[in-house]
């Protein structure tokens, strides 16, 4: 049984949050949960990897976690989650994610009240007792009254890269099958969206019910439903629900279409033929009984009097117009990427040396790389000062010297202060190529402070990237309010860069902001944000959500040779 990199992330979070009811030691459930967030974008599977000594050579593992991946690996279960879950129901556990209930919090409801789970919590205020418990007021539980009564699962979208993880071994799979001449992963995963609800799967073969037998046999899947001979529906083991539909070959380029939305794309195209005396379905394009196309999705839209759409664009954001003009923008690809300004090394919170992480750079084929550690400030693990700033921009220069062919900017990321102030002095900052400026705290001010804090920032004569712009962590954090119409502004006319951040839980900025940047004027530098050479690899995702705003070569710097991009920072 495959055990991935998305499993072993949530064993490891789920141990930090039962022991964080516990009462655990909190630098032990810190280790747990930074594991966790390593280990869930952790580019390559670690089950393919060749064991303990490989993992702990991962920074963020110790030999303990290590141990525990490879005992995860070989048996599928850790006897230390197990042991904790027999002190700790599992149901307990979700009382986490209930508004203002933390594990402090959770551990009293347990204590005082008995109360492991959300009908106790229910029966517990409707018998008025959540008051008698210290610290819960009459505010939280009003709070916890509306939460409950929302009810259902949380929405229950997967990261695409978690859902990433499932869907390539399925997709290799369906396709080694005899008898199966395309398999094709269609709906939001397709379009590139940054979560994913569920798998919408197209297979193209002759016979359905011979696909169908052999997919129960697919060790991911935990359970399968087969309704007759064209679709069944499953569930992976990770949670991830999947439909898999059987499609002939005169169909499937209309199924493909149909299957990868959005569905409002959908009905647009469909009202274009109903425009034309047609029908549209997921079967193909008719004229009465005739079949006009449905082969290939490139039929189907040039039938329609479009040019091809790639599927990132097909959210109905205008795209459909702009086909039938001939005027859909060439979106950037990997090979227009030359370079990356947004990598960490060991200086401060990445796990590989500067030569490690050039030489990544090399292997992917960049010509340039900034290094942008961060600076030191509260919060921030192993900031640089000014002096240790110092000294690595000596090494670079020194390594440069030594390079053929391939340029290190010197960088930095630094914190943009609650005031618009940064966190290191301009004095430290005037001998770097690259300043990449950040919010990493006060995300809660309100729009207008948000704002000004960061137009001050950008102020600043060294800023040159605005980095993971919106502040979102995907699930967990909303984009902090403010007016990014004037930001956009600001970083046009100050002739800097917006940061499409390639972190899988990142994805920064989102897609409807890249494409209202874009229509402003804005500049892109498209990142990896990489912690380590491997995660070089997290480009594509930048690249995917850029393509999803509508992004061009043009439109990012870090397209460009490493001569303009050196003249472009210096202005
Ligand atoms: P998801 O799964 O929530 O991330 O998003 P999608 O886009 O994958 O949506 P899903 O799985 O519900 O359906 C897959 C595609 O099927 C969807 O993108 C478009 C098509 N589709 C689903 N429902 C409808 C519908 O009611 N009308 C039309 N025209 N197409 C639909
Ligand atoms: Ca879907
Ligand atoms: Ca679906």
């Amino acid at each position: 049984m495959g055990i991935h990199n998305s499993d072993v992330a949530d064993a490891f979070d789920e141990i930090a949050d039962l022991l964080s009811i516990e009462g655990e030691n909190p630098f032990r459930i810190r280790a747990y949960r930074r594991a966790a967030r390593i280990v869930r974008s952790f580019p390559r599977e670690l089950a393919e990897m060749r064991g303990a000594s490989e993992f702990e050579a991962i920074p963020g593992i110790g030999a303990d976690l290590a141990k525990k991946i490879v005992e995860l690996i070989d048996t599928g279960r850790l006897k230390a989650l197990d042991a904790l879950r027999r002190r700790v129901p599992p149901q307990t556990r979700e009382l986490l994610g209930l508004p203002g209930l933390g594990p402090v919090r959770v551990r009293a409801l347990m204590s005082e009240l008995k109360v492991e789970n959300r009908q106790d919590l229910e029966r517990a205020i409707a018998a008025g007792r959540l008051t008698t418990v210290h610290g819960f007021g009459a505010g939280i539980q009003s709070r916890l009254e509306a939460a409950l009564a929302r009810r259902g699962a949380p929405e229950g979208r997967l990261q695409l890269s978690v859902a990433a993880q499932y869907a390539k071994p399925l997709r290799e799979y369906l396709a080694s099958l005899s008898g199966v001449s395309r398999v094709e992963i269609a709906g939001s995963y397709r379009r590139g969206r940054d979560t994913v609800g569920d798998l919408d799967v197209l297979v193209c073969a002759a016979r359905g019910a011979k696909v169908f037998e052999s997919l129960r046999r697919y060790a991911d899947l935990r359970e399968i439903s087969a309704s007759g001979t064209t679709k069944a529906s499953g569930v992976l083991r990770n949670g991830l629900q999947v439909d898999v539909r059987v499609v002939p070959r005169r169909s499937f380029g209309a199924a493909l279409h149909y299957f990868t939305g959005s569905k409002d794309h959908n009905l647009h195209t469909r009202r274009l033929a109903q425009e034309k005396g047609w029908k549209l379905s997921e079967y193909g394009l008719f004229e009465g009984e005739r079949q006009l196309a449905g082969a290939t999705e490139e039929g189907v839209y040039r039938a329609l009097g479009l040019t091809f759409i790639p599927p990132e664009l097909r959210e109905d954001r205008g795209e459909i117009e702009a086909a039938a003009r001939n005027a859909l923008p060439e979106l950037i690809e990997r090979a227009d990427i030359k370079g990356d300004l947004h990598v960490h090394t060991d200086a401060s919170d990445g796990t590989d040396s500067l030569e490690r992480m050039v030489a990544a750079a090399q292997a992917q084929k960049l010509s340039y790389v900034a290094i942008t550690d961060h600076a030191k400030h509260l919060g921030i693990v192993h900031g640089l000062d000014a002096e240790r700033l110092a000294r690595q921009a000596d090494a670079i220069d020194a390594l440069n010297e030594r390079l053929r062919g391939f340029t290190i900017f010197k960088g930095v990321e630094v914190d943009i202060l609650e005031d618009g102030k940064l966190a290191l002095a301009d004095a430290a900052l005037e001998r770097l190529d690259v300043v990449v400026v950040a919010v990493h705290d006060h995300f809660n001010l309100s729009a207008s402070r948000q704002t000004r804090r960061i137009l001050r920032a950008l102020e600043r004569p060294r800023a040159s990237v605005l980095a993971h712009p919106s502040g979102r962590l995907i699930g967990e954090r909303e984009p902090y309010a403010c007016d990014f119409a004037k930001i956009f502004d600001a970083v046009r006319e100050r002739g800097g860069c917006l940061e499409v951040n390639g972190q899988p839980s990142r994805l920064d900025l989102t897609d409807s902001l890249i494409k209202a940047a874009l229509e402003r004027g804005v500049r892109l530098s498209l990142a990896s944000d990489a912690h380590s050479g491997d995660q070089l690899a997290h480009l594509e995702g930048a690249i995917r959500q850029a393509r999803r705003g509508w992004a061009t070569r043009r439109d990012a710097l870090n397209t460009r040779p490493v001569s303009e991009v050196r003249s472009v920072l210096r202005q």
